[in-house]
Formats: C-alpha cells, structure tokens, sequence
C-alpha cells in the first residue's frame, strides 16, 4: 500500500526538484482542486511536518489506546464479551501500525517518532490517561471514545494526504465495529439489575466531560486549524466535531436510558443543536502536559513493552538479513 515511499520525495534535500515557483503552483492547484498529494510529489515543509505530528501523535494514541481496555481482556465477564474485546484491541493496534507508515511516506521512521513519544516529546489523545475501573468502562470507551474517533476520523478519510486518507477509510470501517460493540455493552448493563445500570451510569459520568475534550481545544484557541484546513488535512473544525458528536450521542443516551452529567445540555430549536455546559479547559491542559490521572502510568508501560520486545525486533532483523543473503546466493 506504501510502497511509493522507496521514491525519494521531491522536496527531500537529496532531490534536485523542479522550479520552486513551478513546484509551489502544482502543490497549491492540487490543493484547490481537491486531488490528493503523493509522497512522491513536491509539498511544502510545513505541510509535511504538520502531517508527521497529526499522523504520529495519531498513531501513537492507537498505540496507548490499547492499554485501558487491555486492563479488562482477562477480567471481560464472558468468553464472547472477551474475544470481542481483545480483537478490538488488536485492531487499534493495528491502527497505529498504518499509520506509522504512513508516517514514513514522508521521511520519519518509526523508530524517530517512538523515541519521540517514549521521551515525553510527541502526544497522544488525552483521553487514554484516564483509568478504567469497572467493566461497564468497556461499553462507555467503545459507545464515547470510538464514536468520538469515528465523528473526528471520518473527514480524515478525504485528507489532502493521500496515504493518512487511504489508510483513515480501513480504520473508519473497524472504529465502526468498535463504537457498536460498546454501545452493546452499555444496552445489556443499562436492562440489567438496578446494580449493572448504577455502574453503566457511573461510566458515563466520569467518561462524558474526558470524551468531550478530545475533539482538541475550541476553534479560538486551536493552533493549527486555520492552516491544516486551508491545505485540507482537516475539513471540520473541532468545535463543529464536537458539537456533531454532542447532537449524535444524546439520543443514543436516552435510549439507553442513561444522563449524560451535563445539567446545561438541552435542545436549542433555533440553533438546531444542543447546547451543552462550560468545558473545564484547565483539566484538558494538565492531562495534554503530562500530569493527568494516569499518564505517567501510561507512558511507564509503553517504554517497559517497547523494551521487552527487543529481542523480538532483533530476531525479525536477523531472519531478513539472513532471507536476503539466500535470496541473493540462489540468483547468483
Ligand atoms: N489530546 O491546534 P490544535 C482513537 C493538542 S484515536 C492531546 O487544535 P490540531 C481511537 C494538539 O496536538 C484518538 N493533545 O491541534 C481509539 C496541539 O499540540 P501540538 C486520536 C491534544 O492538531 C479509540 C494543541 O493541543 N485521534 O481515539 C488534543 O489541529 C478507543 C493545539 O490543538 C487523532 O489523533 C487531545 N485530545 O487538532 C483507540 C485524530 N487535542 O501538536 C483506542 C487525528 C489537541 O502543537 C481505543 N488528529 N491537542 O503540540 C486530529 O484530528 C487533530 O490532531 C486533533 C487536534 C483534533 C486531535
């Protein structure tokens, strides 16, 4: 899927390129005729290193996304509900392996941008730095965070970038799956004893307001808005996400006969919109800077897996070199 990365991308410093004015004009009417860039064509270098922090940071929150619910794989309180959770699992690590590489069609290697997240420099969703205590968590991160996903990623399946967009449409379908095994999960607490829709209830109180702030800081603080949705890579603003998902997820709530913990929420007729209460923004800055509920905890356990799997790493490499070597002493 990423093998036009062996070209060497034209505004790499090995490349001796086209005109500038030339290249510049081609970047920008592909932009404005909604085609895709390649890894191969000429694109500017901020471009380039806005599609390298969204794309790792994304692929980095797959990546420690699977640590919260992998808390529950051996605790899940059936065979069923625990061979849905651990292939759910291992589709968001599967997530974050697309989207390392298609990291790497633009010139960071995966090893750069994990050294980047082990070291505390690159991010990831603040969402994944809160705990999961009890299993209706399950059915509140499927139904919450993977429908937050799906409203964000989504416009992401028609990015500029054609390898983040190509690789968004595979991930969009899975996140789809996820988002209705949690809503499944939190059906079957909310019609069960008074005890099983007390800890779905208690579930969407700590996920809701976590949930809401993923989709990024409002429209007027947001840094990097304005230029990633003149060049495409984003096409709606977080605002406008977050409000899809409020509107989405309030029905879906009441169905399920659960109170989303927001005494300010109800319908505006004349907006067409609910309105919802004030974020706690100082929450989301300490979460996003590191000190959140369990970020230390969260970053620990990727940097002690990376480490263990060393060995595993090693042996991959030592087996191509050695399939190399047979293929080039039987083609001789
Ligand atoms: N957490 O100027 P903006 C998933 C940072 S995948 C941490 O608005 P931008 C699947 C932002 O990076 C979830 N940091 O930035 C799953 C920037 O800092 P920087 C991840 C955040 O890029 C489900 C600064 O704040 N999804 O859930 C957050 O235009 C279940 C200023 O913000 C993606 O990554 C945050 N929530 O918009 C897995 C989707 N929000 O980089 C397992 C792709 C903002 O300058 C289980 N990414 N910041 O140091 C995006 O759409 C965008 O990057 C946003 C942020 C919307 C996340």
């Amino acid at each position: 899927m990423y093998t036009q990365a062996i070209d060497i991308p034209q505004n790499h410093p090995d490349s001796q390129g086209a005109d500038a004015t030339g290249r510049d004009l081609a970047f920008e009417a592909a932009i404005a005729d909604d085609r895709k860039v390649e890894p191969q064509d000429w694109m500017p270098e901020g471009y380039r290193k806005t599609l390298v922090r969204q794309i790792s940071q994304h692929a980095h929150s797959e990546v420690v996304g699977m640590l919260p619910e992998g808390n529950w794989v051996t605790r899940a309180p059936s065979l069923k509900r625990k061979a849905i959770l651990l292939a759910k699992v291992q589709d968001e690590g599967g997530h974050g392996l697309y989207l390392y590489s298609a990291a790497e069609t633009l010139g960071v290697s995966r090893a750069e941008m994990v050294d980047a997240l082990h070291a505390g420099k690159a991010k990831y969703s603040s969402i994944f730095n809160y705990p999961t205590l009890t299993w209706a968590d399950m059915g509140a991160i499927g139904w919450l965070v993977d429908g937050a996903a799906i409203m964000n990623q989504i416009p992401l399946c028609r990015c500029s970038y054609g390898p983040y967009a190509r690789a968004m449409i595979r991930i969009c379908k899975e996140e789809s799956f996820h988002q209705r095994q949690g809503y499944d999960i939190m059906l079957s607490l909310a019609r069960g004893t008074a005890a099983q829709k007390a800890m779905a209830q208690d579930a969407v109180n700590r996920w809701w307001w976590p949930v809401v702030m993923m989709f990024g800081p409002s429209d007027k603080d947001s840094v990097h808005s304005g230029q990633t949705m003149k060049w495409g890579i984003k096409r709606i603003s977080n605002d406008d996400l977050r409000q899809k998902f409020i509107d989405a997820t309030v029905p879906q709530a009441d169905l399920l006969g659960l109170t989303i913990p927001d005494p300010d929420l109800r319908w505006n007729p004349e907006r067409g919109h609910y309105d919802y209460g004030e974020i706690d923004w100082a929450e989301f800055w300490q979460v996003v800077n590191g000190d959140g509920p369990c970020n230390r905890e969260r970053l620990d356990a990727r940097v002690a897996a990376h480490d263990k799997g060393g060995w595993v790493r090693e042996a991959a490499t030592a087996h191509a070199r050695k399939a190399a070597i047979r293929e080039r002493r039987s083609a001789a």
